[in-house]
């Protein structure tokens, strides 16, 4: 049925820039958006349901592109021995980290992972997402990361949400793997990846670039076998050194590297010309007390597209907001309110493979939007927190979460 939403201003990042439209009209037809522009050039005609957005700013509906939401057991302990002074590496050696994270979602069944993912992804969506990637990577065997997959599937299936999957088996080594990556990363491309994809389980592939996780020679195996997969990459890169994964994404056209803090212009670089998008990572950045900020000077100059996304995780980003993230983006790594609602609304709709259906509010794009009541655009990276008063939209409906 077509629907008229009126009485707002819209920001509808159309090109990555605010495009503001103001005293707006859109006419949405089911999902989709079938007019877009100022009140007063509505097309005359009869619109059956009209319905009045009471002065708001409407903008897209938030994309978060880079989160772990489904993993079991929660590190809220660790955070706490830290703070009484106990080192990463002694957590590690107690078998503490991402081992831990993994101990438990191996333990748990998939509604249990279901359920706990469920509420986290809820958070999520009452703040303003209507898409959202999810990875794999705290199964670390077939049988786990399948279960993982599953239940991201589930989710978007019992949520009002686009969600893609992301399979991230290269994320750390097993401990059955000890001492083994090698063997370990033989096993993600000869078994594990062929037999997800092959269970429609899978939209991307990603994995951990990192002196602490897999080096670019085996992270190259694994983009060999996601090409002849015919699935697009993406890659945890730079976060904690320079090994210039991100290079190496870009030589694989990979959707997106994030974290980033250690790139170098000759990564931004190659990133820009491959169309690879930037997706930083700022919660982790403020949770790991990280000092070495993103070249975002060098980002901007070469042209590359910039996300920001939640990285939800139990480790180093245990985020429920991505407005949050917004504010991040600005008082950490100084980017714009306009740059940083870019990040989480057309450039990472790119870094998913949909930016031509997703991120901005242009005829013909999926009718997902956000009416908030705040004075300007930027008051969404300005306000820590807070409702906002906003009414969320998703394929040309209202939806309560
Ligand atoms: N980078 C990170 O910061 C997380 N994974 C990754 O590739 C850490 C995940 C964890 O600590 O559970
Ligand atoms: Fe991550």
């Amino acid at each position: 049925m077509k629907t008229l939403w009126q009485n707002c201003h819209v920001a509808s990042m159309a090109q990555g820039t605010y495009s503001i439209i103001e005293d707006a009209a859109i006419v949405t037809v089911a999902s989709k958006i079938e007019w877009i522009g100022p009140r007063a050039e509505l097309p005359a005609g009869d619109y059956p349901r009209v319905n009045d957005l009471e002065e708001a700013w409407v903008t897209p509906g938030l994309i978060d592109c880079h989160t772990h939401t489904v993993f079991g057991g929660n590190r809220s302990g660790e955070f706490e021995q830290r703070l009484q002074g106990v080192s990463y590496a002694e957590i590690a050696a107690a078998g503490g980290g991402i081992a831990s994270t993994v101990r438990a979602t191996r333990a748990a069944s998939e509604d249990e992972l279901f359920a706990s993912a469920r509420q986290r992804l809820t958070c999520l969506l009452r703040d303003g997402v209507t898409s959202v990637e999810i990875k794999s990577g705290y199964g670390l065997d077939l049988d786990s990361e399948r279960k993982i997959l599953k239940v991201i599937r589930r989710l978007a299936g019992e949520l009002p949400v686009s969600v893609r999957s992301t399979c991230l088996a290269a994320h750390a080594l097993p401990p059955e793997y000890a001492g083994r990556a090698d063997d370990y990363i033989e096993h993600v491309c000869a078994e594990m990846l062929p037999a997800l994809a092959a269970e429609g389980l899978v939209d991307a592939v990603d994995a951990f670039c990192e002196y602490l996780a897999f080096s670019p020679a085996q992270v190259e195996r694994v983009f060999k076998v996601a090409q002849q997969l015919g699935l697009p990459v993406k890659l945890h890169a730079e976060q904690l050194s320079s090994l210039h994964g991100s290079s190496l994404a870009a030589r694989y056209q990979a959707l997106s590297a994030d974290h980033l803090e250690f790139m170098t212009e000759e990564d931004a670089i190659a990133m820009a010309a491959a169309g690879t998008v930037a997706v930083l990572l700022p919660g982790a950045f403020y949770f790991l007390r990280e000092t070495q900020l993103p070249p975002l000077e060098a980002l901007r100059k070469h042209g590359v597209k910039i996300a920001i996304a939640s990285d939800l995780n139990p480790g180093t980003s245990p985020a429920l907001s991505l407005r949050l993230m917004l504010n991040m983006a600005c008082t950490l790594f100084r980017m714009t309110p306009e740059e940083a609602l870019a990040g989480v609304t057309q450039h990472a709709a790119t870094a998913l493979g949909m930016g031509a259906s997703h991120g901005s509010l242009e005829v013909g794009k999926v009718a997902d939007f956000v009416a908030w009541q705040i004075e300007r655009p930027a008051d969404l990276a300005y306000w820590l927190g807070g409702d906002l008063g906003k009414r969320v939209v998703r394929h040309g409906v209202e939806v309560l979460i």
